[in-house]
């Protein structure tokens, strides 16, 4: 039987709740993870607390490879009937919607930076004037809600074409008004049901919710889904992400 050495208890799996979290919802490991299922799994007597968060952290990096694995570009995420809609939707940032600081969309630019031929800056009009298409899909925080939400905008993958974007490089990093970051890999950039949206409800993207641009992919937990996005990078480099540096599942598919 596996017994927890010196000061290690179960309080260390509490404290990594998220990787836990996300490792037990992917139903990587038979049953839930434990400390003896991690001793297992590893081969090696995880005695303390660094070496419990090492371990989970290999178990949240081989979770990612699974996951880009097991994805599927073309299969579509559920989607709803308007009668199903959430208006308007539930508002969720590290901070209050009393903090929200409204971006000036008339100043506003999306700045575009490496694996783009055509890097010049994107304004609202643009955006308004490309091709728009709409997703009824469900959000769904990693804090334990969801909702039903009607987006629309731009397609990310004709988003991408446009700008002479190397879609065969591996990750799309965002960069947010208000300091927020994530990043998503390539394949979920093109999936079919990956916007930049700029309406909700067929109207104007409100302050709160990220106007006038932000992520809405049908595939990823709401964290991966950046709001009043500022900046555009598609490289091979992986950007960090607000949620992913402190430790939440960097793939985080649904
Ligand atoms: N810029 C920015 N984008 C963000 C966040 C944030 O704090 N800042 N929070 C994320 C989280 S955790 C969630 S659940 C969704 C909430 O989106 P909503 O307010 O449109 O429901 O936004 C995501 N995108
Ligand atoms: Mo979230």
């Amino acid at each position: 039987m596996f017994k927890p050495a010196g000061g290690v208890d179960q309080t260390i799996l509490s404290e990594q709740a998220h990787l836990v979290a996300s490792i037990n919802r992917r139903g990587l490991l038979r049953g839930a993870v434990s400390l003896g299922a991690l001793t297992m799994l590893t081969g090696c007597d995880v005695s303390n607390d660094e070496q419990v968060r090492g371990v989970l952290k290999r178990v949240s990096a081989w979770n990612d490879r699974v996951q880009t694995t097991l994805f599927d570009p073309n299969k579509l995420a559920p989607t709803y009937s308007e009668a199903e809609v959430l208006k308007p939707p539930r508002y969720n940032a590290y901070y209050p919607i009393d903090k929200v600081k409204p971006v000036d969309r008339t100043v506003w630019r999306l700045e575009l930076t490496g694996l783009v031929s055509d890097k010049r800056p994107w304004n609202v009009s643009q955006f308004a004037a490309m091709p728009q298409e709409e997703w009824i899909i469900r959000h769904v925080c990693v804090e334990g809600w969801d909702y039903v939400g009607q987006w629309s905008g731009v397609n990310l993958r004709v988003f991408l074409e446009k700008i002479g974007a190397d879609t065969t490089a591996a990750y799309v990093n965002f960069r947010c008004a208000d300091g927020y970051t994530s990043s998503i890999d390539m394949p979920t950039a093109l999936h079919p049901q990956t916007i930049l949206a700029t309406k909700y409800a067929r109207e104007t993207l409100a302050d709160p919710f990220g106007a006038p641009l932000r992520l809405r992919t049908a595939t990823k937990l709401g964290f991966k889904n950046p709001k009043w996005i500022t900046g555009l990078e598609v490289s091979n480099t992986r950007g960090g992400g607000y949620w992913e540096d402190r430790g939440y599942n960097w793939f985080s598919g649904l």
